[in-house]
């Protein structure tokens, strides 16, 4: 059973509290072994790459067989059944087509004192992205990832993807050709993250990297960042549903279960304003959890980190998921559109009884690289915007030097900066003289 919560009662305070500060990850400390990893990558390239498989992923490669051939992606693309490249095909025509309208737009204009100003954005050249193997190898997440990058004009775009055993997932390749990869390696874990970030005789460094990972992948992401940028780490995935009793407790129920099979450590909470609706939900998630394929996944999560809170209002509602800051965020009550104007903080909202969550995980559009960890009080799912950079522009004429250069000599003289000041001064001295 999940934890049932009330807020009319005395402890409930606390009971929230302990809620949102629940620790669910245990992340092995794996960074000594990473930092070893990387070092080793640093110094021998595609040989430490090249053994590093061998060990973790029983796979022999050589510098020739690191990125799968054409002809490979052809075979492996081939296999693919028409209804799931169909459905692969539409999802990527769809999320491309969101992402696109993310593309920010170049300003420039003339201010009061002549002074030209502006900004642009320009891609970064190259992003890496990360897939995952086994279980966690989702080909709806290379769209995620790759497509704002395509869109946002990245000109090279490589995968890692580990294949141990030399298990290929052909969809993984499909929804890489579909998103404008250019390169697909074989290779994965902390090795991996290294090759992209500083470089292999093979592997050409990249300037992002972005996709999730396990610890080892966590770990080097971290070590790596600020030699390039990257997108997040990534927590278990969350969700919380406000729903009044107008829902299928059964519709709810799945709703739920949909990201507690994720991951034992995912979350899945309920907040309604009718305490029985509450407790049908719940009923019948068990049921369901009698049959579900990933009830071994899903079972524990629900049960040890699920909730149901009951609340006076909807009003109510919001406010506690506000501070839970999901996610994903369900609104299936009869005036969604009203309720998510009192949303503040949600990685994204899902409107009405008719949007369940996975269509955003597959097909809607939105990108679902999303915050985890309430993480969503600061920061975005991934978007176009993480695969570009704003260089700002400026432009001074002699009047507006005149204008406005005194005041920057002054506060050079105030900051003690000689040059600075000079720098400006050498200029206004050359136009005083003309103006004489
Ligand atoms: N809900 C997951 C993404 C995903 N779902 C991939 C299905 N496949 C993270 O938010
Ligand atoms: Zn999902």
């Amino acid at each position: 059973m999940p934890q049932f919560l009330d807020s009319s009662d005395s402890d409930f305070e606390a009971k929230f509290a302990a809620l949102l500060g629940a620790k669910r990850e245990d992340s092995p400390d794996v960074d000594d072994v990473v930092a070893g990893i990387i070092a080793d990558v640093r110094a021998r390239g595609d040989d430490a790459v090249i053994e590093l498989t061998t060990k973790f992923d029983k796979l022999e490669l050589t510098p020739q067989t690191l990125a799968f051939s054409a002809e490979q992606i052809e075979a492996e693309c081939a296999k693919v059944p028409a209804d799931e490249r169909a459905a692969l095909e539409l999802a990527a025509d769809r999320i491309r087509a969101y992402h696109e309208r993310q593309l920010p737009k170049d300003e420039r204009w003339v201010d009061v004192s002549g002074a030209e100003l502006g900004w642009r954005w320009t891609p970064v050249s190259a992003a890496g992205l990360y897939v995952p193997g086994g279980l966690a190898s989702y080909p709806s997440s290379v769209l995620m990832n790759a497509i704002p990058a395509q869109v946002a004009g990245v000109e090279r775009l490589i995968i890692c993807a580990p294949t141990p055993g030399g298990v290929v997932n052909p969809l993984v390749l499909l929804a890489a050709k579909l998103s404008g990869v250019d390169t697909v390696y074989r290779i994965g874990g902390a090795q991996a993250i290294a090759a992209m970030a500083y470089g292999t005789d093979t592997i050409a460094p990249v300037d992002k990297i972005t996709g999730p990972g396990n610890a080892f992948v966590a770990a080097a992401k971290r070590r790596v960042f600020g030699k390039v940028g990257i997108d997040m780490i990534a927590g278990p995935s969350e969700i919380l549903v406000i729903a009044d009793k107008r829902n299928d407790p059964d519709w709810i129920a799945v709703d739920l279960l949909s990201q507690a099979e994720h991951d034992e450590s995912a979350q899945s909470i309920l907040i309604t304003d009718d305490a029985s609706f509450g407790r049908a939900v719940a009923q019948a998630v068990e049921t369901r959890l009698e049959t579900l394929e990933r009830r071994a996944i899903a079972g524990p999560s629900w049960r040890d980190f699920g909730a149901v809170i009951t609340v006076r209002d909807l009003a109510e509602a919001a406010e506690l998921s506000n501070r839970v800051a999901p996610e994903h965020l369900e609104l299936c009550v009869e005036d969604p559109e009203g309720l998510s104007q009192q949303i503040t903080h949600a990685g994204a909202i899902f409107l009405g009884q008719w949007t369940p969550e996975a269509i955003g995980d597959y097909i809607g559009g939105p990108n679902h690289v999303l915050p985890t960890a309430r993480s969503a009080r600061f920061s975005s799912g991934l978007s176009v915007m993480d695969f570009v950079k704003r260089t700002t522009l400026a432009r001074m004429t002699p009047q507006s030097l005149k204008a406005i250069g005194p005041a920057a000599e002054c506060l050079a003289i105030s900051e003690s900066l000689e040059a600075h000041g000079l720098s400006v001064r050498a200029r206004l001295d050359r136009l005083n003289e003309g103006a004489s």
